[in-house]
């Protein structure tokens, strides 16, 4: 195979959501530039740049709103060289890094987000995300006796594997439907969700459904809380850049469209959560008001406001 195709095949993997999940995505994009950087042919530095780049973008536009792909190509690519093998070394290392270092912030999510969890406690979540699942199994190793409540999470049904995890785990599980929300909430001591990407005022954009169970949290004066790496934050939006919302093939909500002739199928992946109904973002940098998302951008993410591009 040849270099670039390893590169296309993960774009497409990510595309296609064989792989998924905000962080997976980034890692394994880091991951194949990194392959990507130490197998290619190149015939001086710049052309290894170049082709670098141009892998990188192939990656990046895989999924529109998850603004992990850009922040970790974004460090991957970060690389000042003279040679052309100290560029490649560069590209490997950095994307070693930050697959450690992501692997290591999920796992220290887990510890912080884990002390908000009570003996007892009924917890609802959402989707499927490794962060979110992190503080929740870190919850059950520390002994404490925990229920969760998870959502189908329609149309990929991303709910199943939570479940799956979640049961591997001895966790007591219950699934619902996503519109069973409201009915349970009453039941729930806790939210825990992941994060596509986290705005410099805190908003939360995360997988369709969301923005519902944090009003339904709010109504019944449940805590809602995000569990997300400070590379989920969106460095963009400082300068006022929207976050796209992806909108996804209209078979994956329904198969046989071509049998209505009035009929338009919606397919939003992602919905947005204003900060006013998130009472604590997790990070590995400690616990935090949303509208603390500012500083996590400027001091974790080391964004400097001349850097318009990634
Ligand atoms: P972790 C997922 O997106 C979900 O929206 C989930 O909440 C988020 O990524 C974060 O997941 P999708 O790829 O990075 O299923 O915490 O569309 O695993």
């Amino acid at each position: 195979m040849k270099p670039i195709d390893q590169v296309r095949e993960t774009a497409e993997r990510i595309s296609s959501m064989e792989i998924r999940g905000a962080g997976r995505i980034a890692t394994a994009a880091a991951a194949s530039l990194k392959e990507y950087a130490l197998s290619v042919q190149a015939e001086s530095l710049d052309d290894l740049n170049q082709k670098a780049a141009q892998a990188a973008d192939l990656l990046l536009k895989t999924r529109p709103t998850a603004v992990s792909l850009s922040n970790a190509i974004r460090m991957v690519m970060k690389y000042e060289a003279e040679e052309i093998d100290d560029a490649r070394q560069a590209i490997a290392s950095n994307a070693d890094r930050f697959i450690e270092n992501s692997r290591r912030a999920v796992e220290k999510i887990g510890q912080i987000g884990s002390r908000r969890i009570r003996d007892g406690d009924t917890i609802l979540t959402h989707c499927n995300s490794n962060a979110a699942i992190s503080v929740i199994s870190a919850a059950h190793r520390s002994g404490k006796k925990i229920q969760v409540i998870a959502t189908e999470s329609r149309p990929r049904f991303q709910g199943i594997t939570t479940i799956g995890m979640l049961d591997q785990m001895g966790i007591e599980t219950e699934l619902i439907v996503d519109s069973a929300v409201r009915t349970v909430m009453n039941d729930v001591d806790l939210v825990v969700v992941g994060a596509d990407v986290i705005t410099a005022n805190g908003t939360l954009v995360n997988k369709i459904g969301t923005a519902q169970i944090a009003l339904c949290a709010r109504e019944a004066r449940t805590s809602f809380m995000v569990a997300a790496e400070t590379y989920k934050f969106s460095p963009m939006t400082i300068l006022g850049e929207l976050v796209t919302i992806e909108e996804r093939d209209a078979t994956e909500v329904l198969a046989d469209i071509s049998r209505y002739r009035h009929v338009r199928v919606r397919n939003p992946a992602f919905d947005v959560t204003p900060h006013q109904y998130i009472d604590l973002i997790c990070t590995e940098a400690g616990a935090i008001p949303p509208e603390m998302s500012y500083l996590i951008i400027r001091e974790r993410l080391g964004w400097d406001m001349e850097e318009e591009s990634i």
